[in-house]
């Protein structure tokens, strides 16, 4: 064991949404606390993805801490869905108005993290040298924060700047009068193609599977609604935490095959009309269960991209099909669908032509090839378990989490994980996470830390651990529920199946914030069940 330079109550690894609430939650409950982050500066998620566009799509009023009604009420949102420089202004402000900077060290990256079982201390080592024993480990490293790139080769030939939308240079790209090639269509690429429109001389899109994306009739914050929103907003944050996304939307209480043609229609068509990633899904009680039910829905996404897109092959192209409706995250966009009439702009479908490598001028497919003089990588993320796994994590015995996470992540409540006491995964595989309104879920996990530390304090423990039982059954659970929806009929991130060699588990909780909370209250309620204190 290296010789240890400092002691703290926790580390927190991470200083974005979730690693600055864990710092100050734990900080106020007398902890101390030091924060490793990589970044410069506050953010994380909001500090690195800089792309043109980038932009939340839960709105502002629920995208925001609740832990403080003074912050709700004195922060003014402009958008009613905040662009990233808005959100990471919002972070920065968070960290100094409850002077949080004073306890995080930027620019460094923690590399590995052991339990020693006789201090029952975690020794936590980064890349700049510390060495910090805590009693606690709070990993708060994000689910989509190690980038993923194309599985081609030639990157490293291709002679012009390329960019991964996750790692956005500050300052911005001017990609004027450029020819510029875009990989991916996810959440992020279709909000970075209509800006990059606006620039480049050229702009060729590489689409390998259509998404369903929905308007976002963003735009300026009407003063009445925040006036209404921040009057009432202890309901607000209520309504949200008993939800099924962390987004409060009606609870639908009829079958989509149950009503006429007619009324379906008008139904998605008002819940399109309100510009949500989660209204449309919930129309209807089954969208998510039943294939019929869901192709509906997903229907008539396709006609309103058909009803935008000018020339009929393009628009073919861009019809989302193969997967049902909703079963990869959906995109909110603005004007994205549009984009395709400008006739600068190109579609490659590679679905008809495969990626074969990237070149020193451009990008090879089965096709052809296609000359750029910048790239733009929209390629996701190793999403979920990527950023755990980037630590080289070690608990009882020796075991480290790459070796236990093998065949794919095992969590008691995406919380804890059995073999490794004292380690909390905020927002982990297991959890609703990438399914919900991250600040929704942040919170309550952090709480629920929160909680445990402070009775462990109370009732003298040094260590908790989940049970490996509870861990299996729960991670038994997560799997049994997602199996009951049609998640696991796409090739989405939830199941890892966007990067190679990546277990194929779906990660993410299913069963909904609600729910979730409620599990997670009871667990505690019970004086932790599934947990070993000691
Ligand atoms: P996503 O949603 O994972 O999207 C990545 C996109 O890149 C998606 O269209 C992928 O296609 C595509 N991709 C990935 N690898 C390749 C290769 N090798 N060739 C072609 N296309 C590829 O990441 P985003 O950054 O857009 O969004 C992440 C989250 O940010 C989002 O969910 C919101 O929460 C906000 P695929 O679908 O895998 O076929």
């Amino acid at each position: 064991m290296d010789s240890v330079a400092e002691e703290v109550d926790a580390v927190v690894v991470g200083a974005g949404f979730a690693g600055l609430y864990a710092l100050y939650k734990l900080r106020g409950q007398g902890l101390s606390v030091k924060v490793f982050e990589a970044a410069d500066d506050v953010g994380g998620t909001w500090y690195w993805n800089k792309y043109p566009g980038a932009r939340c799509d839960v709105e502002s009023m629920h995208y925001s801490y609740s832990f403080d009604p003074a912050l709700e009420q004195e922060w003014e949102w402009t958008e009613k869905y905040a662009g990233q420089p808005e959100i990471l202004s919002y972070l920065r402000h968070v960290a100094d108005r409850y002077d949080l900077r004073k306890d995080v060290v930027f620019e460094t990256r923690v590399t590995r993290a052991s339990f020693d079982e006789g201090t029952a201390r975690w020794h936590v080592r980064t890349d700049r040298g510390h060495v910090v024993s805590a009693r606690y480990c709070v990993m708060a490293v994000g689910c989509l924060s190690v980038p993923k790139f194309p599985e081609v080769p030639g990157l490293e030939a291709f002679t012009g700047p390329w960019y991964h939308t996750g790692t956005w240079p500050e300052g911005g790209v001017d990609f004027t009068g450029q020819r510029v090639g875009v990989i991916g269509t996810g959440s992020s690429g279709i909000q970075a193609i209509p800006l990059i429109a606006e620039q480049a001389a050229e702009l060729t899109v590489f689409q390998r599977t259509p998404n369903f994306s929905f308007a976002a009739f963003n735009g300026p914050l009407d003063p009445d609604r925040v006036a209404d929103v921040k009057a009432n907003y202890r309901e607000v944050r209520e309504a949200d935490r008993n939800s099924i996304f962390g987004i409060a939307v009606e609870w639908p209480t009829k079958s989509a095959l149950e009503v006429s043609e007619s009324e379906r229609r008008a139904v998605y068509q008002e819940r399109w009309n309100r510009g949500h990633l989660n209204g449309l899904v919930q129309s209807f009680t089954d969208l998510i269960f039943v294939e019929e039910a869901n192709e509906t829905a997903a229907e008539f996404v396709r006609e309103q991209v058909r009803g935008k897109v000018d020339d009929p092959e393009t628009a073919r192209k861009l019809e989302p099909r193969g997967y049902p409706f909703s079963t990869k995250r959906p995109c909110l966009d603005t004007g994205y669908y549009e984009t395709y009439n400008r006739e600068h702009v190109h579609l490659v479908d590679l679905r008809e032509e495969d990626l074969v490598e990237i070149t020193a001028t451009g990008v090879r497919t089965t096709a052809g090839e296609y000359e750029f003089d910048s790239l733009v990588l929209a390629t996701g993320f190793d999403a979920m378990t990527g950023a755990f796994l980037a630590v080289d994590i070690t608990g009882r015995n020796g075991l480290s989490l790459r070796e236990k996470w093998h065949d794919g992540p095992v969590t008691y409540l995406g919380l804890a994980v059995s073999g490794f006491p004292n380690l909390f995964t905020v927002t982990g595989p297991g959890s609703p996470s990438v399914l919900s309104n991250m600040v929704v879920s942040i919170e309550q996990h952090v709480d629920w830390i929160g909680d445990l530390v402070e009775h462990m304090a109370r009732n003298g423990h040094a260590a908790v651990e989940a049970t490996e039982t509870a861990e299996k059954e729960w991670t038994e659970h997560v799997r049994e529920v997602s199996e009951a929806t049609l998640f696991p009929r796409a090739d989405s991130y939830y199941l890892g199946a966007n990067v190679t060699g990546k277990p194929r588990v779906f990660m993410p909780y299913v069963g909904g914030v609600a729910p979730y909370r409620q599990k997670c209250d009871s667990v505690a309620e019970s004086g932790y069940s599934g947990f070993d204190l000691r």
